[in-house]
């Protein structure tokens, strides 16, 4: 059986980092998953990939092949994919036990918001599908930074309706008290509820406040794992919250070492 993991979230939140880091940590841990760069764009990768967009579309390619400029070289590569689903699908095919972990295009919107993207999502997600939501840590150290993440997060959960995680990534950055302080947001959203108040004035002011109330539910029902690539840290909660979805619920039991982190 397979999961395939989507790694998604805003450019530069760390997606490809992860993607090497995690993949390193399970052949430590766990057992060997099959690397799938999705970026046509990218230009270097932190990790061997053993499936590559870039062998059928290049972005970089494309942009002389029609002239055209970088975002129209992406948004047409991210179309062409299509055309090579079948390869894709094909190349997954000879790994069919493990997670399959795939790094997704810096040009999140391009990818996610267009038809074309969510196409290619649900066309490989023949058995199980996980999305893995990155939060940079600095962009949501300020109570309406991390309040603007959350929103993007959800847009992505009600776009793939897919399960979905989200990673707050890059805590090695922060001090314990900013740390300490998003994590109090995280457990208890009447404090961010407080923190907007004191940060924000005016009109923006309510509209905020009356907007954290929509995201109440979604933080009641997603889980937030803090985390640093850069450090591996957090990685076994995101592997207890993996093999929950892998192992298919009832009759999975955790192995002993990870029970301490329910
Ligand atoms: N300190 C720290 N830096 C990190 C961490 N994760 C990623 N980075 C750094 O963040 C930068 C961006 O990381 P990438 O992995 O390229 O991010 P990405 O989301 O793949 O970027 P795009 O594909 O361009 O959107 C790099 O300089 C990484 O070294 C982390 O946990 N801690
Ligand atoms: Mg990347």
């Amino acid at each position: 059986m397979r999961l395939l993991v989507y790694v998604l979230g805003p450019a530069g939140s760390g997606k490809s980092t992860f993607t090497a880091s995690f993949s390193e940590w399970l052949l430590n841990e766990a057992g060997i998953a099959l690397l799938m760069n999705l970026d046509p764009a990218s230009t270097y990768l932190p990790y061997t990939p053993d499936i590559d967009i870039r062998t059928y579309v290049d972005a970089r390619e494309i942009m002389k092949k029609y002239n055209l400029g970088p975002n129209g070289a992406i948004i047409a590569s991210t179309d062409l994919m299509l055309v090579h689903l079948d390869k894709i699908r094909e190349d997954i095919s000879h790994f069919d036990d493990g997670y399959i972990l795939i790094d997704t295009p810096g040009q999140m919107e391009v990818f996610a918001f267009r038809r074309t993207g969510e196409i290619i999502v649900r066309s490989l997600c023949e058995e199980k599908c996980v999305i893995v939501f990155l939060i940079d840590a600095i962009l949501a150290n300020f109570p309406s930074g991390f309040l603007s993440q959350l929103f993007l997060a959800a847009s992505i959960y009600y776009r793939f309706k897919l399960p979905l995680y989200l990673l707050l990534n890059k805590i090695d950055l922060l001090s314990e008290k900013d740390l300490t302080r998003i994590n109090s947001w995280i457990d208890n959203p009447e404090k961010l509820k407080e923190d907007l108040d004191k940060e924000l004035k005016g009109y923006e002011r309510i509209l905020t406040l009356d907007l954290v109330k929509i995201l109440q539910d979604f933080l009641e029902h997603f889980k937030i794992i803090p985390i640093s690539t850069k450090r591996t840290e957090g990685f076994d909660k995101v592997y207890v919250e993996l093999q929950k979805i892998y192992s298919g619920g009832e009759d999975f039991e955790l192995p002993d070492y990870l029970k301490k982190y329910v």
